[in-house]
């Protein structure tokens, strides 16, 4: 099984990359970020809890989002191939993801970290104008990628699993080094 992850701060293009790189690879988008919206949406009891965090551009707790994306990627299609867009976000994710991954003998295909200019990001997020996108917001969102998230560079950088891709530039550019990062890696072949 194929399993491929992006890390990058809020308004790296992780989204917008993840469905270009999914549909070349035939594989599935799974985004955290995307489930959550959709269970606030929806008024679950879990998107009743999520929707707080997301408002204040906090990490929804480790284990809320871990049992999510554990069930989904027990279930055809998901276990066939996948793209985590978003997932892990923190230490305590990855190392539940490990034991998730081990008990399923999967092994993870490439960590692809998006990095981008901090300026650019709050330009970026501004103009999309979601509901966590306000000033206040987007800057806690940044420190939150730099305490929780950031630490996974090194995570899957020791273990030789990460390429780092600049994330300036035009949707296109970036999809370019996007799939040169991938070309380079032996273990992920396209279909
Ligand atoms: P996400 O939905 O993952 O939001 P994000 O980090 O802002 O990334 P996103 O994918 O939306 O942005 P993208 O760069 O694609 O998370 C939102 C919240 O959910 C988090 O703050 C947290 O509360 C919660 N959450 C999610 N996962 C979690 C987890 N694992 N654990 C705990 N909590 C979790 O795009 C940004 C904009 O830039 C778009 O408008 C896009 O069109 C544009 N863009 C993209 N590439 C561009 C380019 N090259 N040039 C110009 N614009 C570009």
């Amino acid at each position: 099984m194929m399993l491929i992850i992006f890390i990058g701060p809020p308004g790296s293009g992780k989204g917008t990359q993840a469905e270009r790189l999914c549909q070349r690879l035939g594989i599935q988008h799974l985004s955290t970020g995307d489930m959550l919206r959709a269970t606030i949406a929806a008024e679950t009891d879990l998107g009743v809890q999520a929707a707080v965090y997301l408002q204040r551009g906090e990490l929804v707790p480790d284990q809320l989002v871990v049992d999510m994306v554990g069930e989904t990627l027990a279930q055809s299609p998901y276990a066939e191939g996948c793209l985590l867009d978003g997932f892990p976000r923190s230490l305590p994710q990855a190392e539940a993801l490990d034991g998730l991954l081990e008990s399923r003998q999967i092994e993870i295909s490439q960590v692809l970290e998006l990095e981008v200019d901090q300026p650019e990001l709050i330009e970026r997020l501004l103009a999309r104008k979601r509901p966590d996108d306000t000033l206040a917001t987007i800057k806690n969102r940044l420190q939150v990628f730099q305490n929780q998230t950031s630490p996974l560079l090194d995570y899957y950088g020791q273990r030789g699993l990460l390429a780092s891709v600049n994330g300036n530039g035009t949707v296109d550019q970036v999809e370019d080094r996007v799939q040169s990062a991938m070309a380079s890696q032996s273990n992920v072949s396209e279909h």
